[in-house]
């Protein structure tokens, strides 16, 4: 297993819609191992393919506090969803910014598990905004996108001001 690394806002890889995986075995086993892996030493509550520049539909989750609930969800897909919640949210890609964003409180979501079996789960609480947030990844965005754009380019200009410091 392996380490990855998290590539951080504003980098333009962040934007890169995933493709979906057609082949499981070995090489998308791996990939979740490695996931999981970088999730935990991060830490975070999930973590999205996209995220370590893996351009395939791929998240894991563990949203309980001690490690004793991984998720993989591969080819995700939210089919129902209900209701309207606001929670804070951070992004291991957007490190030390927490902002409210609403997103739904219920969602029934299609998957695949890293070994291609298919699973239908219905979700609530932080788990079914974690999986929200992780799928925005695979499409390319991030929670910053859902605040208003004042908000946004002050997060920008900070995140572009410590990329030239860091030169
Ligand atoms: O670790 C994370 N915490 C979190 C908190 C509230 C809503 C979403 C998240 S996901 C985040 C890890 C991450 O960046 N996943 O993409
Ligand atoms: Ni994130």
């Amino acid at each position: 297993m392996a380490k990855l690394q998290i590539l951080h806002y504003p980098d333009p890889r962040l934007r890169t819609i995933a493709k979906p995986v057609s082949v499981f075995g070995d090489e998308i086993e791996r990939i979740v191992a490695d996931m999981f892996e970088t999730m935990y030493g991060a830490p975070g509550i999930g973590l999205a393919a996209t995220q370590v520049n893996i351009a395939k539909r791929i998240l894991v989750t563990d949203t309980s506090r001690d490690g004793s609930d991984p998720r993989c969800f591969i080819n995700p897909q939210i089919v129902e969803t209900r209701g309207i919640e606001q929670m804070e949210e951070g992004c291991l890609s957007v490190p030390d910014v927490f902002e409210n964003v609403e997103r739904a409180e219920w969602i029934r979501v299609q998957a695949f598990d890293q070994h291609g079996t298919a699973f239908e789960l219905e979700l609530d609480g932080l788990l079914a905004v974690c999986v929200q947030h992780e799928i925005d990844h695979l499409d390319g965005k991030l929670f910053v996108d859902h605040l208003s754009s004042l908000k946004r380019s002050r997060i920008r200009r900070k995140f572009e001001k410590a990329q030239k410091q860091a030169l």
